[in-house]
């Protein structure tokens, strides 16, 4: 059986920063399972039309195919119960709801930050489209939308109750990494891999992201960041 992921790439191959490509990555080491990478760009339709849809990630086990980080997250679990990412039903549901929160509350303020280096950092045959769409859903020029430093500032006060917790225990999910971790750590990894770090280094956030970064380059290898 051939595992593959389908995840976004920048005009360099190697260069990952999806934050729900990397929710993915690290749940697929979180469960000890070896896959082929398959990057994409953003036009690069046609190589997702098996799908049935336009979006990555895409996790496809030869004819089974799974669209949507979290929707994986439960597919991993139901396919390979061991060391569970969310657990039963229930805690998919949950995960939902921290979903759409972050959406809200990190993934947007991020946005302002780096919608300025996606447009740096994808192929120059992704740049139309890239704006087109974006623009589109902003409702103004990525110009207009883009605010650095209101992002940064926006994201930091929603680390904040994060911040907390992670004084009070090493991960999101307790005592061990779990989905959750993931499903948060994506959006920073995001930031990283496009070269930004909009979270201070000496904080209990600062420690979580360096400890699953840690896990993730010893297993993996060293993550690509866009020079920016
Ligand atoms: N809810 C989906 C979101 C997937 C998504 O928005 N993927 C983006 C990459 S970050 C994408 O494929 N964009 C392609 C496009 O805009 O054409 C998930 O969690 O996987």
């Amino acid at each position: 059986m051939t595992r593959e992921l389908y995840e976004l790439r920048g005009a360099e191959p190697d260069l990952l920063f999806s934050p729900y490509c990397w929710r993915v990555r690290l749940a697929l080491l979180h469960k000890g399972l070896e896959f082929v990478s398959r990057p994409v760009r953003f036009t690069d339709k046609e190589a997702l039309a098996f799908s049935g849809q336009k979006l990555v990630p895409v996790l496809r086990e030869d004819d089974r195919v799974v669209h949507d980080s979290l929707a994986i997250f439960r597919y991993l679990d139901e396919a390979y119960p061991q060391r569970p990412l969310l657990g039963d039903p229930s805690a998919y549901q949950r995960a939902k709801v921290i979903e759409r929160l972050t959406f809200m509350s990190m993934r947007m303020p991020l946005l302002k930050l780096l919608v300025p280096r996606v447009h740096a950092v994808i192929d120059p045959a992704d740049r139309d489209y890239f704006r087109r769409t974006r623009e589109q859903a902003f409702g103004q020029t990525l110009e207009a939308f883009a605010d650095p430093s209101g992002g940064t500032q926006r994201f930091r006060e929603a680390l904040e109750p994060l911040e907390k917790l992670l004084a009070e225990q090493p991960y999101l999910d307790g005592e061990a990494a779990g989905g959750v971790d993931y499903l948060v750590v994506g959006l920073l990894l995001w930031a990283w891999c496009l070269g930004a770090q909009p979270w201070e280094e000496a904080s209990a956030v600062g420690a979580w992201f360096r400890r699953l970064l840690a896990w993730y380059e010893q297993g993996q290898g060293p993550i690509k960041r866009a020079a920016l």
